[in-house]
């Protein structure tokens, strides 16, 4: 049987409210999008995602949605998704839409009816009582201890009722009901609905926090917080591959070849096998988030220390032979919700940034899996640069800011590590070209545009072939060209080495070596411990010409060998 198609694919992530603005109100739209979609074609993907572009408050800057069959006025309308879903089509490109189906807006319609105790409604999300023995509404009667992702309680106290709705992200995010099949049946109309409509797939949000376990019961509370994150309490609950498998069904994801994949909070390589094995329709892959937190330090997220190279290889060398036999990986270093992987992984200073970029990139993109490029990354986009608070508008930094700083943090500190760590940092505006705002607007920015946009911009790297966004590229042609790429069993090389990331993939006979030197030095190649470099190939090179002397990288210096075996 052939693969399925997605296994030789890349996918793009467009985050819309940064990508481009049309209309001068300084927000990202899609006749942006369509107006830069050779941009995205050029590179060669197969594959885009767009973050939501649903009706929404924006109090999660679109994961809040308060109609999932309309377009917010703020990208667009219908007619305009009608007509970038054709421009990618006629491109070649498939289009896959965010489904944000844990929770909805609490000014949905569904929401706003389920408010009232004797609506039809009140069932289609998690109403419950103070906690016994407790005043409603006061500190500490809520129904359990559990901490919101953004902040506080993840209980929010309603007093028409009495009683409390759960939202395990913001207040205005109340989580949905999955066991009232209503609230199912509801959201594969809707799926169906966006499927006839063209699109082909979907990118699900959160969706190991779907099943709850019940009853719901407090979680441990770590030594200086007030509420619990004890994540086993809200993912992974008994019925999630129940609710996938139907959902899979009712909507004809696997019958009709559409993408997806599952983002799922604290998963580990047995969950995702299950979730994603061929031998039962569910989903084609999931996000991990475990090589995300090998960067920060203890248990608050917003403590960065620079990542042990050891552990980063060892992590994804996990997953790539945790799901060799059976299941899907995903590959990604940049979304939305993360720093940008060349500030936090690389070395983003003027000397070594180009390089860090593509090394970093190549050594993901060579793993067996599919990568997916967040917006920027292929231009070797760096962290945000902010510095104030007032220019934060991530609701999650936030809160952490106004919270740490109630508790007695000192605020530089704070900003330290919102610097390092806090989602803005992959918002900002993408960098179209050296003039005002980075050619992204005409009007103001919502988030500050990066002040590198001089250096790093598309304009000056599109038709350069030493440019970053060349070397994706190459990358992806790399991986749609030879098999070995796609389906090569992986072995990781030197897996203590502190500076070289070297790993081997193999199929057959035929193989590839790839060396990557993850510092800002030079490195000596120990090439006794690798296979035999005397008739190699060298097929892809991070630097502008091959190199001197073999047996040397230069900082951030990586190649990929064709090696026989
Ligand atoms: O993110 C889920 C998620 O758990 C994280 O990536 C989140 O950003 C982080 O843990 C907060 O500390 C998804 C979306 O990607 C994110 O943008 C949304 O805010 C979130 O779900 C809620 O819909």
């Amino acid at each position: 049987m052939d693969a399925p198609w997605w296994k030789s694919a890349v996918v793009y992530q467009i985050y819309p409210r940064s990508f481009a603005d049309s209309n001068g109100d300084g927000v990202g739209d899609l006749r942006g999008i369509i107006d830069h979609l050779d941009h995205v074609a050029g590179l060669g993907v197969d594959v885009l995602w767009l973050s939501p572009v649903y009706r929404s408050p924006m109090d999660d800057m679109g994961y809040d949605i308060s109609d999932y069959d309309d377009v917010d006025p703020l990208f667009g309308t219908l007619a305009d998704l009608d007509e970038l879903i054709a421009a990618a089509h006629a491109r070649g490109l498939k289009l896959v839409m965010d489904l944000v189906v844990n929770h909805t807006s609490d000014e949905h319609p569904w929401f706003e009816e389920s408010r009232d105790p004797a609506s039809d409604k009140r069932d289609w999300y998690l109403w419950r009582p103070a906690r016994a023995g407790h005043e409603p509404g006061t500190p500490g009667a809520e129904p359990t201890n559990w901490g919101s992702f953004f902040g506080g309680s993840a209980w929010q106290f309603d007093e028409r009722s009495g009683e409390y709705y759960l939202h395990l992200f913001s207040r205005k995010q109340p989580d949905l009901n999955w066991e009232n099949p209503d609230v199912r049946a509801a959201v594969y109309a809707m799926m169906r609905g966006w499927v006839a409509r063209g699109v082909d797939g979907f990118r699900m949000d959160v969706i190991n926090l779907i099943s709850k376990t019940y009853p719901m019961t407090d979680g441990a509370v770590e030594p200086g917080q007030s509420v619990s994150f004890e994540l086993e309490k809200v993912v992974n609950g008994p019925r999630l591959i129940e609710f996938i498998e139907e959902m899979n069904r009712e909507v004809g994801l696997s019958e009709k070849h559409l993408f997806t994949v599952g983002e799922m909070v604290a998963v580990d390589v047995a969950h995702a096998r299950a979730y994603t094995s061929a031998r039962h329709p569910r989903l084609n892959m999931v996000f991990t988030f475990e090589h995300m937190s090998l960067d920060q330090d203890g248990p608050d997220k917003f403590r960065y220390r620079r990542v042990h190279l050891p552990d980063l290889k060892r992590n994804l060398a996990l997953w790539q032979d945790g799901l060799a036999e059976e299941g899907w990986n995903s590959l990604y270093w940049d979304n939305h919700d993360q720093p940008r992987a060349v500030s936090r992984f690389g070395d983003d200073s003027p000397e070594h940034r180009v390089a860090s970029a593509k090394t970093l990139a190549t050594v993901l993109h060579l793993h067996r899996g599919t990568p997916f490029v967040y917006q920027g990354e292929e231009l070797g986009m760096t962290n945000a640069g902010l510095t104030r608070i007032e220019d934060y508008r991530d609701i999650e930094a936030l809160n952490y800011y106004a919270e740490a700083v109630a508790r007695g943090a000192d605020p530089a500190d704070v900003l330290t590590g919102l610097g390092h760590r806090s989602r803005d940092n992959a918002r900002t505006p993408v960098c179209w070209t050296d003039g005002p705002n980075a050619g992204f607007t005409t009007g103001t920015p919502w988030l500050p545009v990066n002040g590198n946009y001089r250096e790093i911009n598309a304009a000056d790297q599109v038709d350069d072939p030493a440019s970053v966004y060349a070397h994706y590229r190459r990358l992806i042609a790399l991986r749609h060209d030879l098999e070995v790429v796609r389906e090569g069993r992986f072995e990781l090389l030197l897996p203590d080495d502190e500076r070289l990331w070297v790993f081997t993939r193999r199929l057959g006979s035929e193989g590839l070596l790839v060396v990557a030197n993850l510092t800002s030095g030079v490195v000596g190649l120990p090439v006794a411990e690798l296979p035999n470099l005397d008739d190699a190939g060298l097929l892809l090179t991070s630097l502008p010409r091959a190199a001197d002397d073999p047996q040397i990288l230069e900082p951030w210096e990586s190649r990929v060998y064709a090696v026989r075996f």
